[in-house]
């Protein structure tokens, strides 16, 4: 009897008709913004409109979460992505930032079903987080937006 080989079910990188917003956070700029420009980057290369892209701006990572749930409860986005820097520094704040952030992006996925791609980078020093956004270790804000596509469309072959 011939073997059934079980079916493989994968998200893709065709972006086109992709609805997608990145939300930003304000503090740490100079590392943020590189990190957006990568993912804005990454979505243009795979074929998807200007005018299919919000960019929303927050203070703070630690703000993030909240904005990042009301677009999703919107229903106008295929996916999310988070984009912010923590770095620890000398900052008690550090945890508290980094760890909320990445729970309330985490629980915002889950209650929503809508993708959220995290691209907060939670680093020791200004260096390794510069290394991230752009320099010798690529650009964390690129790869979100890769992850963001995929999990959109595995999402919606799944629902399909
Ligand atoms: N926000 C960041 O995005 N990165 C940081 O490194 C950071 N540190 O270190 O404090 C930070 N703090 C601000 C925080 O996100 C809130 O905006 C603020 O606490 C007001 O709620």
């Amino acid at each position: 009897m011939p073997q059934a080989t079980p079916r493989t079910i994968e998200g893709d990188l065709s972006a086109r008709e992709l609805r997608i917003a990145c939300v930003a956070a304000r503090f740490n700029e100079f590392v943020v913004e590189p990190l957006l420009r990568g993912a804005l980057d990454a979505l243009a290369r795979h074929g998807i409109d200007e005018g299919r892209v919000d960019v929303v701006r927050v203070p703070g990572a630690f703000e993030i979460p909240i904005v990042v749930r009301k677009l999703a409860a919107s229903t106008r986005y295929d996916a999310l992505i988070a984009l912010g820097a923590v770095i620890r520094g000398d900052t008690p704040h550090f945890d508290y930032v980094a760890g909320e952030c990445a729970a309330g992006l985490a629980r915002v996925a889950l209650e929503t079903g809508v993708p959220v791609a995290f691209g907060v980078l939670t680093t020791d020093t200004v260096d390794q987080a510069l290394d991230r956004a752009g320099g010798k270790a690529g650009n964390k804000g690129a790869d979100a937006a890769l992850t963001a596509i995929e999990m959109a469309t595995l999402l919606r072959k799944i629902e399909s």
